[in-house]
């Protein structure tokens, strides 16, 4: 049994979530693409953000993921971590290409999406529409969480993480 006031609570989650996504929600589905567990890795100072969620293409044919953009954020771009020779960097990537029923992952320490030129009041605890744009012309905005720099998942909170600190590591 829950208890009242937590009932309570759990409306008032609902609306404020229903209010601000049923339009989305309701575009995602129907081009067959789902965007889930988005989050956003806040960083001060106006450093660039790191953003990742999960694409899931629902649909009979491959779709390539080729941009992104937030009106949040002055510049998104598509970016993928990689190892060489002991030394971490970011590329930029044109496109990512998920086959039909599959699904790829944006996460910490692989590909990413870089939020850049954030403009000014993003918090942590906010939530950040991200649109990203396919090949066919389709695009699914999705609202992305706003987490603190500690946090590593969705919903998932880590001890202070002094790599991604020290500034451009996503
Ligand atoms: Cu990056």
């Amino acid at each position: 049994m829950r208890s009242r006031s937590s009932l309570f609570r759990a409306a008032l989650r609902g609306l404020a979530a229903g209010a601000l996504s049923l339009g989305l929600l309701s575009s995602a589905l129907a081009a067959g693409i789902q965007v889930t567990d988005a989050w956003i890795r806040w960083l001060p100072a106006n450093l660039p953000a790191g953003g990742y969620a999960k694409v899931t293409n629902d649909t009979n044919q491959e779709i390539k993921l080729v941009g992104a953009s937030s009106p949040k954020y002055g510049m998104v771009m598509l970016h993928q971590t990689v190892n060489k020779n002991g030394m971490s960097n970011m590329v930029h990537v044109d496109a990512i290409a998920i086959p039909p029923h599959k699904s790829m992952a944006f996460t910490p320490g692989d590909y990413h999406i870089m939020l850049m030129q954030p403009k000014p009041g993003i918090e942590p605890g906010q939530k950040v529409p991200v649109t990203l744009k396919f090949s066919d012309g389709q695009s699914v905005t999705t609202e992305f969480e706003v987490r603190k720099p500690t946090a590593s998942g969705p919903g998932e909170m880590k001890g202070m993480d002094m790599e991604h600190m020290q500034g451009m590591k996503h």
